[in-house]
């Protein structure tokens, strides 16, 4: 007898800021249906081209489905199964030798965003690290420029509520792709149009949604600040600003505005290789058509001196006042909502290195870290310098667990390979980066084969170490209870009971508050910090002694539909039509070197090297090439990805994003 369907709602896990409320259809325990929530109001009955097929996923022949043991030679792939029981103890054995020795510190927790719920992405499975004092990464690959340059304006960063932008007359998408990486927020800005705002795109790509734009400022890459301080030029100049706003709200104008003595238009569009009239026109577009809204998310970040950028626009916001209306304000990740809102688990201090440095500190001459273990995470895909990374994944003596839904570029390195579920088999509670609801995801249906979430992975592997803690051994739903539990303003009304029935609901932010004007329950926000803009980074772009050796900038950045980060570079059904990355390159830099589009093509610099073929874009300007960033390493006749490329440096004091942008290459013929 058949049943009839069950609908279970969740929420999609993927690292994107539209956290999208899905329903799943159950027949006799198999999902047969997935489809975006339509009574969500981001998601609107739709999700995307990434996870519209996600069930294949779930249920893909590839799937890991037990606890696997490396019989081949590292990076081979080659494993055997191997019984949950003989993995723990396996896992267990190496940890306590390590502790034993008093070194717990050489093994190494790297993770990062494969899910963004509280429970699985961290929460259970860091106290177990915690509690071991193993090593820790500084998970800075993502966002955290970004987060610092706003912060050190705004102090806590709240974003404006990106669905209040529907209200703005002028939207400034600043080096933010929204069509291909934040598509259920393009709606917002639709109606916004609609009701007669002028949509701006500043980047130095032609991208999806800077040819969907009514303006597109393509500017040299990396000489934003040099843009910011030439607007606030003119707006000081011509009287532009709302002096009693920035003297009641903000410190350092003084020091902003003598920078910017310096930048008249015309210098900021030398620097920035912009039309003589550009500034002038943003200047007067941003400060009258108003309300203004600033929208970015992590574009800018991965380069040197992207952390100004991001600090430079956020002051840019402040400048323009552009809070006092409702509709404008600056819209960036909204996570500190979420995070002021909920209840964390207390963490203990490890040590800890920058994410990006992984293949310098595995390659160390005497490394440190002798056992690593990656979870959520593909590193031998997303960190840059790969070769390095792929060597020290190669190293004899590095004993590496990897818990994945599938064999990646990184679980081919694994000596353990742990069968982790998938976001329809789990339990978690999912905040969002996007927008300001939250959603509980209940599993669908049971774990598929023997996989196993993160938290109860982590919990078997504190029972076989003897390790007591209450926290450790809390159910998922306990996690989830306790972090709503705070008693914050801003989970008023909101229970685990209320999120099972709807799914989701909106963090308790008045409908119409405007921040820095309003006062919003449990939300303090700090004097805004203008001060004196570090132009050099811009300057040095231009100043560059060129090296004759790679003289072309690379970019790589998302690009592709279907792909989500490296979750789906790697499946047949997620390709774009070419079936390989391209190389894209401007047609005077190509047609120099006898390039034309479907020609093979080096593309090389002191890291690495890539044959692809070429393409030929009007998307680009000189000087840049593009290689799009996500797949896998069988892509290429090297066996390895964009990251062989990519500079993998990092601002001051170990923090920040690494430099992916700031890589210098130079293409030739294929031979
Ligand atoms: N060149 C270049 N490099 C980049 C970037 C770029 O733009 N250009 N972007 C950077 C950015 S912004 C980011 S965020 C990073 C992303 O880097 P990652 O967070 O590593 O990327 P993902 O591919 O999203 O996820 C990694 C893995 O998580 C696994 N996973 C998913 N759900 C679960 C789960 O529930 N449990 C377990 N155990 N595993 C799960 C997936 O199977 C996948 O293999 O890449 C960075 N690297
Ligand atoms: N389809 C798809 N969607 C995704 C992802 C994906 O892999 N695929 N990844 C998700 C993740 S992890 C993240 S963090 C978000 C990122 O979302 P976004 O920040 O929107 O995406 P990025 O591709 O990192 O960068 C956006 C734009 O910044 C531009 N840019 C680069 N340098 C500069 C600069 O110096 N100045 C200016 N003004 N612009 C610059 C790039 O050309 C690019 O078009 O997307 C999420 N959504
Ligand atoms: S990847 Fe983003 S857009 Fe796609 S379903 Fe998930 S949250 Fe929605
Ligand atoms: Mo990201």
């Amino acid at each position: 007898m058949v049943s009839e369907p069950l609908t279970v709602v969740g929420a999609c896990h993927h690292d994107c800021p539209d956290t999208c409320s899905w329903e799943v259809s159950v027949q006799d325990g198999v999902a047969v249906g997935l489809r975006g929530n339509s009574r969500h109001p981001v998601t609107r009955g739709s999700l995307c081209p990434k996870v519209n097929r996600y069930l294949d996923r779930v249920y893909h022949p590839d799937r890991v489905m037990t606890p696997l043991r490396r019989i081949g030679a590292k990076g081979e792939a080659q494993f055997e199964e191997i019984s949950w029981a003989e993995a723990i103890d396996q896992i267990t054995e190496r940890f306590t030798d390590r502790m034993a020795a008093g070194c717990p510190e050489s093994i190494l927790q790297f993770s990062f965003a494969g899910t963004q719920g509280l429970v699985q992405m961290g929460d259970t499975i860091d106290r177990l690290f915690d509690l071991i004092g193993a090593s820790d990464i500084r998970r800075d690959l993502c966002g955290v420029s970004a987060f610092r340059g706003a912060a050190r304006v705004l102090g806590t960063p709240y974003s404006i509520d990106p669905e209040s932008m529907r209200h703005a007359r002028t939207i400034v998408l600043w080096g933010t792709d929204t069509r291909l990486t934040n598509r259920h927020l393009w709606p917002t800005v639709e109606a916004a149009r609609h009701a007669g705002a002028t949509i701006i795109v500043i980047d130095p790509v032609r991208t999806e949604t800077a040819r969907a734009a009514d303006l597109h400022i393509q500017p040299r890459p990396g000489t934003d600040v040099a843009l910011v301080l030439g607007i606030v030029h003119v707006l000081d100049r011509d009287e532009l600003i709302d002096r009693e706003w920035i003297a009641g709200h903000t410190s350092g104008w003084d020091e902003l505005a003598q920078g910017a003595t310096m930048w008249p238009p015309g210098r900021a569009e030398e620097v920035c290789a912009l039309p003589e009239g550009t500034v002038e026109m943003l200047a007067r577009q941003l400060a009258t058509q108003t309300p203004t809204a600033l929208r970015t998310l992590v574009g800018p970040e991965h380069r040197r001196g992207g952390e100004e950028i991001l600090r430079a626009v956020t002051m840019l916001a402040a400048v323009l006042g552009s809070w006092r209306e409702f509709g404008g304000g600056f819209a960036r990740s909204t996570a500190a909502w979420p995070e002021t809102a909920l209840a964390k688990t207390p963490r203990k201090p490890r040590p800890t290195f920058n994410m990006a440095r992984l293949g310098e500190v595995l390659c160390a001459e005497d490394p440190t870290i002798d056992t690593l273990i990656v979870h959520n995470c593909n590193p031998a895909v997303i960190v840059p310098d790969q070769n390095s990374v792929l060597a020290g994944l190669a190293r004899e003596d590095l004993f590496t667990v990897v818990i994945d839904q599938f064999i990646n570029d990184t679980a081919a390195y694994a000596d353990i390979v742990l069968p982790a579920t998938t976001q329809i088999e789990q339990l978690d509670l999912v905040p969002s980066w996007g927008h300001l609801y939250l959603a509980l995801n209940q599993p669908a249906i049971a774990p598929r084969g023997q996989a196993l979430p993160n938290s109860e992975i982590a919990r078997r592997i504190g029972a076989a170490l003897g390790l007591e803690d209450e926290l450790l051994y809390r159910s998922d739903e306990q996690v989830i209870r306790d972090a709503l539990a705070s008693g914050h303003p801003l989970l008023e009304g909101i229970t685990y009971e209320s999120l099972a029935e709807q799914g989701w609901q909106r963090l308790v932010v008045p409908e119409q508050a405007r921040l820095y004007v309003d006062e919003i329950p449990g939300v303090t926000t700090e004097r805004i910090r203008l001060g004196h803009l570090d132009d050099e980074p811009a300057l040095a772009l231009i100043d560059r002694q060129v090296d004759q050796r790679y003289p072309l900038t690379l970019i790589s950045r998302k690009q592709v539909r279907t792909f989500l980060n490296s979750h789906y570079g790697g499946f047949a059904d997620h390709l774009p039509p070419a079936g390989e990355p391209m190389l894209q390159m401007h047609a005077e830099d190509a047609g120099s070197r006898g390039i034309r589009t479907g020609d093979r093509v080096d593309v090389r610099n002191e890291r690495g090297e890539l044959t692809l073929t070429a393409q030929i874009s009007d998307q680009l300007q000189p000087g840049l090439v593009a290689i799009p960033f996500g797949w896998w390493n069988d892509s290429t006749p090297q066996g390895r990805s964009v990251n062989v490329l990519t500079n993998a440096q990092v601002g001051r004091g170990d923090r920040g994003s690494a430099y992916f942008h700031d890589t210098f290459v130079e293409v030739t013929p294929h031979p």
